[in-house]
């Protein structure tokens, strides 16, 4: 394992992506992360001063003017980012007028931030109005997700209430359910503003075919996020390995007992 410096942000950051890795939802450069860092958490981010790069980002990022962000690199690989996290994450500052990026640690060998960037400031901007604790975006490949894309409906509230049916957790974890998008093409400013439109009312959006994206107000809470989600798939995907007949079942009233008991408030379009 590499050597972290002091920012507990970096050691986290390369903790979870080699987690997601290890859960089989990151082949090659598959997924990418970027938190928020507040000023006074900069602390073991050693020689800010200095710009060392900058990034055109492509859209309007003014509500998001100098605040901080770490961010996975494009094209780099989750399963290495522990070992090499000074190469594979950068640490960036947007400008005062919303247009660039200013790298200001890490990307040491010329990386550039995620190609999905724009989806994660867009993100970033939605959850910010609706929680002000909310820094984390995390976007993997979750297998059984992805496979619910294929097998079901692209319906908000059916592939809520699936998730929410597979077990317990699932509604007490995201009682506002699930958003989807249609599919559409990877690494554009127009999947970025159709997710961030989504995370208006969701922290978990599904990218069909693809993956998934989630928003938290750290780490631990949005990968846990998604780690329920896919549970839930897994579930659903084990009952078909298991002859698909379902004998006994949560039932819509054993949710709202369930809401209450954890002090939720389901969806009332989805329940
Ligand atoms: O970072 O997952 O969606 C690679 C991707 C793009
Ligand atoms: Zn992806």
């Amino acid at each position: 394992m590499a050597e972290f410096g002091t920012s507990k942000f970096v050691k986290k950051i390369s903790e979870i992506t080699h987690e997601s890795y290890v859960h089989g939802w990151d082949e090659r450069n598959g997924g990418n992360v970027s938190v928020r860092i507040d000023r006074e958490d900069l602390t073991g981010f050693s020689d800010l001063a200095e710009v060392k790069r900058s990034f055109s980002l492509g859209f309007d990022a003014r509500p998001l003017a100098k605040q901080y962000f770490l961010v996975t690199g494009t094209g780099r690989y989750f399963r290495n980012v522990i070992n090499q996290p000074q190469k594979d994450l950068g640490l960036v500052q947007i400008t005062a007028d919303g247009q660039k990026a200013d790298l200001l640690w890490g990307f040491e060998d010329g990386g550039l931030p995620t190609s999905e960037f724009p989806s994660h400031l867009m993100t970033h901007i939605e959850r910010l109005q609706v929680d002000q604790t909310h820094h984390v975006v995390m976007h993997c490949h979750p297998t059984n997700i992805i496979a619910l894309s294929f097998t079901q409906e692209l319906d908000e509230a059916k592939l809520s209430r699936l998730l929410w049916k597979m077990q317990a957790e699932s509604l007490v974890v995201f009682p506002e359910g699930i958003g989807v998008i249609p599919y559409m093409t990877p690494g554009t400013t127009k999947i970025g503003r159709a997710t961030a439109d989504k995370m208006q009312e969701f922290r978990l959006v599904i990218w069909p075919h693809h993956g998934i994206f989630g928003a938290g107000a750290d780490l631990d809470e949005t990968f846990g996020l998604i780690e329920t989600a896919e549970k839930a798939a897994t579930i659903y995907s084990q009952i078909g390995a298991q002859g698909g007949k379902i004998k006994q079942a949560i039932t819509d009233d054993q949710l709202r007992k369930l809401a209450k008991a954890f002090g939720v408030v389901a969806n009332p379009e989805f329940l």
